[in-house]
């Protein structure tokens, strides 16, 4: 049979059959290793399509046997593990999700999770939530704004009061997405105000950004019903991060993977070898200076190649 992982941690996996039926399973792996996850901190993620048997006896785990190859798969770096951790797997989009206060508005985060998304190569969604709570913050409209400009469609939405919530929907709809945010931007919030009755534990706010407590500890799939649509919605939540750091490429290579950065990679005067620091005649630096890259993201640009270029991250 094969099936799709909904979620699971080290060994039991609950996956969905594709069957009519849509039944699920819990599953454990055949065996130690399974071909096509080597590396990584963990073998599956939520979005993985395995392929797997059930045993003779009712109630009986089953047992995966194989890995559908992947359309894509969002990572983070594992400073634990030292190696990337699956987070999901085949999504159609990434939703990056931030806040304007509480906790407060962290650009920077976006700016690394971005560059993740181009790595992924996946459609990815700014969602500002908690729009409903006061903006006393002048940057927040104005990287919004600038995330716009450069090609990021941002929802401005609350969870809480519902506002922007009808936007969200369509987006979602009839999609497989991944929210991605620091711990109490409300991520489990947004997929409760999806399903009402539905209920992943929510965190309260002071608890988390404060002592570092994360309500969701582990990725796990929800499928949203009643959607209207024939081949269903679905959202991973995912734990907080409160650090990301992008990785899978290098620091030279950093500059494709930043939107506005790409269309100028090799146009300065010293061409790929521009550090983009000191050189005459370097256009990333004249676009910083023409508004045309805005002063963070450059900021953004140089703290992250620096991470890539340090030797543990190779
Ligand atoms: N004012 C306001 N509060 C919200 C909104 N959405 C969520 N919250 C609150 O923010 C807190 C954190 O929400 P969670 O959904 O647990 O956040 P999370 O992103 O899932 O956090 P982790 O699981 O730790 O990563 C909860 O107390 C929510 O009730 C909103 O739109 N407005
Ligand atoms: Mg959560
Ligand atoms: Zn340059």
């Amino acid at each position: 049979m094969i099936g799709m992982v909904l979620r699971g941690s080290r060994n039991i996996f609950t996956v969905k059959s594709e069957d009519e039926d849509g039944a699920e399973f819990a599953c454990r792996i055949k065996g130690k290793i399974l071909k096509g996850v080597e590396g990584f901190y963990n073998p599956l993620a939520p979005g993985d399509r395995v392929c797997f048997e059930l045993g003779s006896v009712r109630n009986e785990t089953g047992l995966i046997l194989g890995l559908e190859e992947r359309r894509n798969f969002l990572t983070r770096f594992n400073q634990k593990g030292q190696a990337p951790q699956l987070l999901a797997a085949n999504v159609d989009m990434i939703l990056c999700v931030t806040t304007p206060a509480s906790p407060p508005f962290r650009p920077r985060f976006l700016d690394r999770a971005l560059v993740q998304g181009e790595i992924a190569n996946v459609t990815t969604v700014i969602v500002c939530n908690k729009y409903d709570l006061s903006v006393d913050d002048p940057d927040v409209e104005e990287r919004l704004e600038d995330f716009n400009r450069i090609g990021y469609k941002v929802l401005r939405i609350s969870a809480k009061t519902g506002e922007g919530m009808e936007r969200f929907r369509k987006l979602v709809k009839n999609r497989s997405s991944v929210l991605l945010g620091q711990s109490g931007v409300g991520k489990s919030s947004l997929i409760n105000a999806l399903v009402p009755g539905r209920n992943i534990r929510e965190g309260a706010i002071n608890e988390k950004y404060d002592r570092g407590n994360h309500t969701t500890t582990i990725s796990l799939m929800e499928e949203i019903p009643g959607m209207g649509g024939d081949t269903g919605t679905y959202i991973i939540d995912t734990p907080g991060i409160r650090r990301f750091a992008p990785h899978g490429i290098t620091g030279d290579e950093l500059v494709y993977y930043m939107r506005e950065f790409a269309p100028l990679a090799g146009k300065c005067t010293y061409g790929l070898s521009c550090s983009h620091v000191t050189e005459p005649g370097c256009k990333i630096m004249e676009a910083v200076a023409a508004g045309v890259i805005h002063e963070d993201r450059y900021e953004s640009f140089l703290r992250i190649r620096n991470e890539l270029s340090e030797p543990s991250n190779e």
